[in-house]
């Protein structure tokens, strides 16, 4: 059901979805969430609409960290999760394991004896079946079965109409659409109702228009009865987690909690010297409008304003959070300036505290030591090691801070081999200082359009993150250098005139391709003093005082203040 562009890129669900089907007689709504603990918020307050759960688990990786962090939250609503063992074509996969480990994920994290009693499916998504056992079969009934079996009707509860606004759809035609369950009584089309707010305002309105689910679509209906999913035309001003109540007695359902941000980041608009070159949206008013409606549907964002009437600070669950934002924003026509990414420090018992992780790492054998080494360094600490098919499966606790940065240069030492995933578990104390990034970068000493002569000259310090012929501007981060501390060069040197062959491609067959980064890769890799310029078709780093003299001069005065 992937659909948005950037899911489709990066392979995973982004937003929750939608989708029915009737299955003799009985009518099942599906909705799909995001796996990935950035956008545990999302997963959150769909739950909340769910009666049932499927916990897909691949045959081969077994749980993964966000497994725990999806399992977590739909145990502590209560639902009982079917267990689903997907990819059982793959080779080398290896089920029973599998079915053991989620047991002993459903154990850890306190289920009740129901819920450990959970049922199993096992099969295969690509191949078009599932089964209660291993033996393959040509379709999926017995999971479909074991729906109707396991899955308790939806629970309706006797009184006036409620139901919670969990997410939103948005139609150019029809405008904004409020998608819940109806969880008491009916909803029908023109009926005159009261939006119940989080701040305790009610509104009264009128429904314009009703759905329902059907297929990957949807349906037009004249009402909706208690258990049934629906998507409300009509409704202006709502917000996410909003009652829908009967317009005389109306009575508000509990508001949804949503875990806290534990990372921000400083969003600003362009001031580079390449500002409103290539985007739509370039001021303060347009960025600032864009975030706080962003934070109408995105439940874990926050948005802060700053001293700066065009900066904004944004809070979010991770670097994958905030880079979809951000990334999403850049295709919708947006230029804006971001700094580092920040944990969040919270005083607890008077204690300063940082936000942990659970690191997961399966890496081949002979790069073990080497993946260790990285995670101490940034003060992880082991918890697990064991050895899963030819890979070695480590776990470790590691402070989120320690994380910025971790991927690029795990890949680097692991030859591309390593796969890492990381999710959220507690705030603990300040572990320490943890060493930023070991190389300087080369940075451009005037603007102009890189040459392919001066590239070649300046290949020896390191290597680039543009290509000749790339227009660059003073205090641009154009490559690294191999040693610590910044250097600023000149890559934009035409070729003297000595011989007639055009400066353009002269050596270009030499200069080894430039390095693309995507945008996380950058916020990793940036340090304090720089930031990322991000247009609809360009992502540029640089410092954020451009001018060699003044950063000196700054960095000298900060550093005399810290004495
Ligand atoms: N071999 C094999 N691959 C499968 C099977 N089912 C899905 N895949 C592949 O697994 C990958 C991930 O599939 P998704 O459906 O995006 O996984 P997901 O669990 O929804 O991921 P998130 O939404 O990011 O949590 C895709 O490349 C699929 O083609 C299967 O039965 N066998
Ligand atoms: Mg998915």
């Amino acid at each position: 059901m992937d659909s948005n562009d950037l899911e489709k890129e990066r392979g995973i669900t982004i937003f929750s979805k939608n989708a029915a089907v009737t299955y003799n007689d009985v009518k099942i709504n599906v909705i799909d969430t995001p796996g990935h603990a950035d956008f545990g918020g999302e997963v959150e307050r769909v739950l909340k609409m769910a009666d049932g759960v499927i916990l897909l688990v691949d045959a081969f990786e077994g749980p993964m960290p966000q497994t725990r962090f999806v399992l977590q939250k739909a145990l502590q609503l209560n639902l009982h999760p079917i267990v689903v063992i997907n990819k059982v074509d793959k080779p080398n996969c290896r089920p029973d394991e599998v079915h053991d480990a989620v047991f002993e994920l459903f154990f850890n994290l306190d289920a009740t004896e129901e819920q450990l009693n959970f049922p199993t499916y096992y099969g295969s998504g690509k191949n078009g079946w599932f089964n209660d056992s291993l033996a393959p079969t040509d379709n999926i009934i017995a999971l479909m079965e074991g729906i109707i079996k396991h899955v308790p009707p939806p629970k309706t509860e006797e009184g006036t109409l409620q139901m919670q606004i969990t997410s939103l759809d948005y139609s150019s035609f029809l405008g904004r659409i409020a998608i819940g369950k109806v969880a008491r009584n009916t909803i029908r089309e023109n009926q005159p109702i009261t939006l119940m707010q989080a701040d305790g305002s009610l509104k009264k309105q009128r429904v314009k228009e009703l759905y329902v689910f059907e297929g990957m679509g949807k349906r037009k209906v004249t009402e909706v009865h208690a258990g049934d999913l629906c998507a409300v035309v009509g409704i202006e001003g709502f917000n996410i987690g909003d009652t829908i109540a009967d317009f005389e007695n109306p009575e508000a359902l509990p508001v949804i909690h949503v875990d806290e941000p534990t990372m921000s980041m400083l969003f600003s608009i362009n001031n580079s010297p390449f500002f409103g070159r290539d985007g739509k949206f370039v001021t303060s008013r347009h960025l600032r409008d864009r975030l706080m409606k962003e934070t109408e549907k995105n439940l874990a964002l926050r948005v802060k304003e700053t001293d700066s009437a065009d900066s904004f600070l944004v809070y979010g669950r991770g670097i994958l959070h905030l880079g979809v934002l951000i990334e999403t924003m850049r295709r919708e026509g947006y230029e804006l300036t971001i700094g580092q990414p920040q944990v969040l420090i919270k005083e607890i018992d008077g204690k300063k505290c940082e936000p942990y992780e659970v690191l997961v790492i399966d890496v081949p054998e002979e790069y073990a030591s080497k993946a260790i080494d990285l995670v101490s360094r940034r003060k992880g600490e082991m918890s697990v090691m064991e050895t899963k098919g030819d890979m070695q499966h480590i776990e470790f606790e590691i402070p989120s801070r320690g994380l910025i940065g971790l991927r690029t240069n795990m890949l680097t030492n692991t030859a591309g081999e390593a796969v890492m995933a990381h999710r959220f578990s507690e705030y603990k104390p300040w572990k320490g200082p943890i060493p930023g990034r070991n190389n300087g970068v080369l940075l451009a000493k005037e603007g102009g359009s890189t040459t392919a002569y001066s590239l070649d000259k300046l290949q020896d310090r390191g290597f680039f993150f543009v290509d000749p012929g790339e227009e660059v501007y003073k205090g641009m981060v154009i490559g690294e250098n191999n040693k610590p501390g910044d250097l600023v060069v000149n890559p934009n040197e035409g070729k003297k005139l000595t011989n007639m062959r055009a400066s353009g491609t002269d050596g270009a067959a030499s200069i080894a391709p430039k390095r693309l980064m995507t945008l996380e890769e950058c916020m990793e890799y940036i340090q304090h003093d720089e930031c990322i310029e991000v247009t609809p078709n360009f992502i540029r780093m640089r410092k954020l005082i451009l001018d060699e003299t003044e950063r000196n001069r700054l960095a000298k005065q900060m550093k005399a203040e810290a004495v």
